[in-house]
């Protein structure tokens, strides 16, 4: 990563040569990963991004780099990807092409900036970053420009995601002790949280149409995928295993959830039907596989 990532920014952006090239030397441009399922795996010598069909099958490594790339999420529209990569010890935000050509480098600094996810308009990415000190929520345009942050003191503030209807991010927060999932207007004001337990909550992701949140929480003993309405009522448990379920996402039906698991001894990837609370195991490997999306889905 450091010295293929390295080339790839002194060139494209800072030499302003040979920019498809190097570009294709970066991710190799992986093609069309339309409604196919993503994940992290270090199933290699570091976490990369990786795609498979809905069953699980025709894995395929979609990144090849010499660091960690981690938490791809394909635009709304489908013509960007957002990941997180980590230079020279810290995370940066990249956005590629969708087929993963033309990789550019959003942020460069020495703090950590990481877990992206676009705007429903793809003209901005949220994201989190310590650059101020400790770990707060930011916003920036889409080709990096004004970057602004959004939340000021709140606790430390991980994972945002933005809302489909545009107004408001989720994250999930350590306030007072608790960590919550909370959201705040996209310019920073009216903060409210959606639980309050003492367990941990967190990861937070939209229904497509908004008006559902699925996190994960331990308010039961064991991390666990639960939805809610989008205001905070009728928590619900969707999973129940004495693993640690993480990281769920939504397809873009609205109708499943993807998440990561390690009720077998290490993290595969699993889906469910919300209506049937029928699940299907989707890698079987002994590498961690997590963080999973739903190319098309939320
Ligand atoms: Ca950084
Ligand atoms: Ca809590
Ligand atoms: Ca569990």
């Amino acid at each position: 990563m450091k010295r293929i990532l390295g080339a790839v920014v002194c060139t494209a952006v800072v030499c302003g040569i040979g920019v498809s090239a190097l570009a294709q030397v970066d991710t190799g441009g992986w093609g069309d990963v339309r409604g196919k399922i993503t994940f992290s795996s270090d199933r290699g010598e570091f976490f990369q991004l990786y795609a498979m069909d809905l069953d699980g099958s025709n894995v395929t490594q979609l990144t090849h780099a010499d660091g960690p790339v981690l938490q791809g999420k394909w635009s709304p529209d489908l013509t960007k990807v957002v990941y997180q990569a980590k230079v020279r010890g810290n995370w940066e935000v990249f956005v590629a092409d969708a087929d993963g050509r033309n990789a550019r480098r959003l942020t460069d600094n020495e703090s950590w900036d990481y877990h992206p996810s676009w705007s429903p308009d793809g003209k901005q990415i949220t994201f989190q970053s310590d650059r101020s000190g400790k770990s707060d929520i930011w916003v920036m345009n889409a080709d990096g420009s004004d970057p602004r942050q959004i939340t000021h003191g709140q606790g430390k503030c991980f994972h945002p995601v933005w809302s489909p209807k545009g107004d408001r991010i989720a994250f999930h927060c350590n306030c007072a002790g608790q960590f919550e999932i909370c959201t705040v207007s996209v310019d920073g004001d009216d903060p409210e949280c959606l639980t309050n337990n003492p367990a941990y909550d967190g990861w937070p992701a939209w229904s497509p149409g908004g008006e559902q949140v699925a996190f994960q929480s331990f308010r039961d003993g064991n991390g666990e995928i639960y939805v809610m309405n989008a205001d905070g009522s009728d928590q619900r448990k969707v999973t129940r295993s004495p693993g640690n379920e993480n990281h769920p996402n939504w397809s873009p039906d609205g109708r499943q959830l993807v998440y990561d698991s390690d009720r077998n001894g290490d993290y595969d990837i699993y889906v469910m039907d919300l209506a049937s609370h029928a699940e299907a195991r989707l890698t079987d490997s002994p590498s961690c596989d997590w963080y999973p999306f739903w190319v098309g889905g939320r």
